[in-house]
């Protein structure tokens, strides 16, 4: 058995206490068998030749000045390794607990948290920010008849959008509520849009609304398309609303969600349901509209369509387009991910590996 070299056995003061002590817990550690630890107790703790007992008897020879202090130091050490030896014991009482048997007093483990799926976060991020602008948030179908999703946005039955190579149909179709549902085929939403032509179905002007959402187009899978992506959308209608709100709404967003120092730039574009229409690019956020790799050096970020809301969606809601205007938007949220967090691949948003989910932790 191993021994650790112990303090000399000279005049016990405060030090040897201390280093008895640790002595005792190496020679304790070291012990193979309940005997041997047994035998590490008697030698510091035994009735005879044990250091305590030593210490004690040397009390009867020793100068009468020092007589005292030897008792106290005997009697530290002595309390020092009791208290040890208990705790020894009790631990290997617990080690010899029968198999199978609980300890209670183990502490508990910690469960591995979850968090939201980065484009749960982006979408929240982007609902407080125009919800802070006074839009409310809307929400709707995902299966819809062609009227609300085509019909109503300007896109009559021959519109190219309406193709079964673009749009996906159910082949089973659902009884819609629009006026005669038999006519029409029931589809999954190609844009949120169809969202808010059921709220302004519902409601009366003034209308400040986002409308996020899933949707659905027949794509094929390449780094920028997927069959399934979110969208959201925005809707503000009134009497006098301009196309100077539209840009004021869209650098606001630009600002809070991009940078403080955002620019919101128009590109002249045709959608069948704003006239006039508009592709929205914000300055680059990463060179400040320099040019640099993130925006191929043109200094600016696509990040989705808008335009006027074109007279033929407020006739087939019921509005009178002579007394209101109205702003509208499209923004895709994998876009504004991919733009904020710089993600090369949109597929990656849907294949849940882990070691990309958990670069997003917030
Ligand atoms: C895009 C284009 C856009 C709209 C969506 C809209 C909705 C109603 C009326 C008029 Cl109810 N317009 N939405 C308008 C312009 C563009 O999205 O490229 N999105 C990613």
């Amino acid at each position: 058995m191993s021994m650790s070299v112990g303090p000399s056995d000279s005049v016990p003061d405060e030090a040897s206490v201390k280093a008895h002590i640790a002595a005792f817990e190496v020679d304790l550690r070291a012990a193979g068998s309940p005997r041997d630890a047994q035998a590490v107790r008697d030698r510091y703790l035994g009735r005879k030749n044990s250091i305590v007992a030593s210490w004690m008897q040397s009390i009867g020879g020793a100068p009468p000045d020092q007589k005292k202090n030897i008792g106290r130091y005997a009697n530290e050490l002595k309390q020092a390794i009791e208290a040890l030896w208990t705790d020894y014991q009790s631990a290997a009482a617990a080690d010899r607990r029968p198999a199978g048997a609980v300890d209670v007093t183990l502490p508990g483990r910690m469960p591995r948290l979850g968090h939201r799926h980065p484009l749960t976060l982006v979408r929240a991020q982007m609902e407080t920010i125009f919800t802070r602008m006074g839009l409310a948030i809307v929400e709707g179908p995902e299966t819809e008849d062609e009227w609300h999703c085509f019909d109503a946005l300007n896109m009559p039955a021959e519109h190219p959008a309406r193709d079964m190579q673009d749009t996906l149909y159910l082949a089973t179709p659902l009884r819609g509520d629009s006026g005669d549902a038999d006519d029409f085929r029931t589809m999954l939403r190609t844009h949120t849009s169809s969202i808010q032509i059921r709220y302004m179905q519902a409601h009366q002007p003034p209308i400040r609304i986002v409308a996020p959402g899933r949707v659905y187009r027949r794509d094929d899978l390449d780094l920028t398309h997927t069959p399934m992506f979110t969208q959201m959308e925005g809707l503000v209608v009134g009497e006098g609303i301009s196309l100077a709100d539209l840009k004021g709404t869209l650098l606001a967003f630009a600002r809070d969600m991009f940078s403080a120092t955002s620019r919101v730039r128009f590109r002249p574009s045709f959608f069948p349901y704003t006239e006039p229409s508009a592709e929205v690019d914000i300055s680059c956020w990463q060179c400040d509209g320099k040019g640099c790799a993130m925006c191929k050096q043109s200094g600016w970020l696509e990040i989705g369509g808008s335009g006027m809301v074109h007279p033929a969606v407020f006739e087939a809601v019921g509005y009178d387009p002579e007394r209101y205007t109205g702003f509208a938007f499209g923004i895709g949220i994998e876009r504004v991910a991919i733009l904020r967090h710089q993600v090369q691949d949109i597929r990656l948003f849907f294949e849940n590996d882990l070691r990309f989910l958990e670069q997003f932790p917030y």
